[in-house]
């Protein structure tokens, strides 16, 4: 087969787009199909079409605020509903995936067709920050299915460890629109910005690699009184005055997964989510929302741990929790290197 070769574009003319990268990392995969590449790009379309009904949800808001209906008179439905439904629907039209799982859906949607992939997603998180016009996003977890090929799919091919995971990835709906994904830690992390003139997402962060470590702590204080005391001692630990190790680090939270976690990718730092008395199993979700995180951070260079003791002879990475149900929750410490293992010196400690 002739090998692709591109011919450098000069970074002043035209940039590399999503579609184009994605079309690189097919030639570089022997054996490709076609079939990851074509799912790749359905979900690249359902993020542009998402995009356009957050932009709006503004005006509609404000528009809509008479009554249940918006400036095309249509209902104003809730914004984390459509994006589930665009979704689901562009991809099932696709025709490449046997199973999806998301947050607005109680059961998986299991698929006839011979769909080759499972896709677990939390189509708009922190949507309730939308009208505070904070960062909102979708993220997202492709995993190869382990059903038979061509029966309809299963629960299993979405009860996959994140370690199985062929893909992940979010798009950070904020000042502007970013698409961040990795098939895997061999090809890298990358975002690419919406160029919202043409409708294209250019490569903007190329390889983009976790700090080993940061100058931020991001973890929602309101819950202290509920936190395990290694908690308590970690946070303690973040705001000391210590100038040989560049503390107090500076307190981040935004409350929107997707806008702390990609903060904390692209600058480094720790964002975390613990348990607690409130959510002895954490909040997060382990499938769509800690799952497709840790799988960027560790490709990118960082980590991603439940944040609980390290079983003897187990394992603490988020990637290697076995799933058990589609919504199962999860605590979720992610971010650089340095930083998260300073987090599990304190579950040391203190034994918690
Ligand atoms: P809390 C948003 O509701 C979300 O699911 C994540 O995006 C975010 O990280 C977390 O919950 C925030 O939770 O309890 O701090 O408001």
């Amino acid at each position: 087969m002739q090998q692709h070769s591109w011919r450098p574009v000069p970074p002043s003319s035209v940039g590399i787009t999503l579609e184009q990268h994605i079309s690189q990392q097919m030639a570089m995969s022997p054996g490709a199909t076609g079939h990851f590449t074509a799912l790749l790009y359905q979900v690249m379309l359902a993020a542009k079409l998402v995009d356009a009904r957050v932009r709006q949800a503004g005006l509609a808001d404000v528009l809509g605020l008479t009554g249940e209906t918006n400036i095309q008179g249509e209902r104003v439905q809730k914004l984390d509903l459509v994006a589930n439904e665009i979704f689901c629907t562009v991809l099932q039209r696709g025709m490449r995936t046997c199973a999806i799982a998301s947050e607005e859906l109680e059961t998986a949607i299991l698929l006839d067709g011979g769909g080759r992939y499972a896709v677990a997603m939390d189509p708009l998180d922190g949507s309730s920050n939308i009208d505070c016009n904070v960062t909102i996003g979708t993220i997202f977890g492709i995993w190869r299915r382990r059903s038979e090929s061509m029966e309809r799919g299963q629960d299993e091919d979405l009860l996959q460890p994140g370690s199985a995971l062929r893909a992940a990835g979010y798009i950070a709906y904020g000042s502007s629109t970013m698409f961040v994904y990795s098939t895997g830690a061999k090809f890298g992390v990358h975002g690419f910005t919406l160029d919202p003139r043409i409708g294209e997402f250019f490569l903007s962060h190329q390889d983009i690699r976790v700090p080993s470590r940061g100058n931020t702590y991001s973890v929602n204080e309101g819950n202290s009184s509920k936190w395990e005391p290694s908690t308590r001692k970690w946070v303690e630990h973040m705001k000391e005055d210590d100038a040989a190790s560049k503390r107090p680090y500076g307190a981040r939270y935004v409350g929107s997964l997707v806008a702390d976690a990609h903060r904390t990718l692209i600058k480094g730092g720790i964002f975390a989510y613990p348990a607690d008395r409130k959510s002895p199993k954490g909040k997060l979700r382990l499938q769509y929302e800690a799952n497709p995180m840790a799988f960027l951070f560790e490709a990118a260079g960082g980590r991603a741990i439940t944040g609980r003791p390290k079983p003897a002879g187990g394992s603490n990475r988020i990637l290697d929790v076995r799933p058990e149900s589609l919504h199962e929750r999860t605590p979720l410490v992610i971010g650089s290197s340095d930083d998260v293992e300073t987090y599990e010196r304190f579950l040391g400690e203190t034994g918690a």
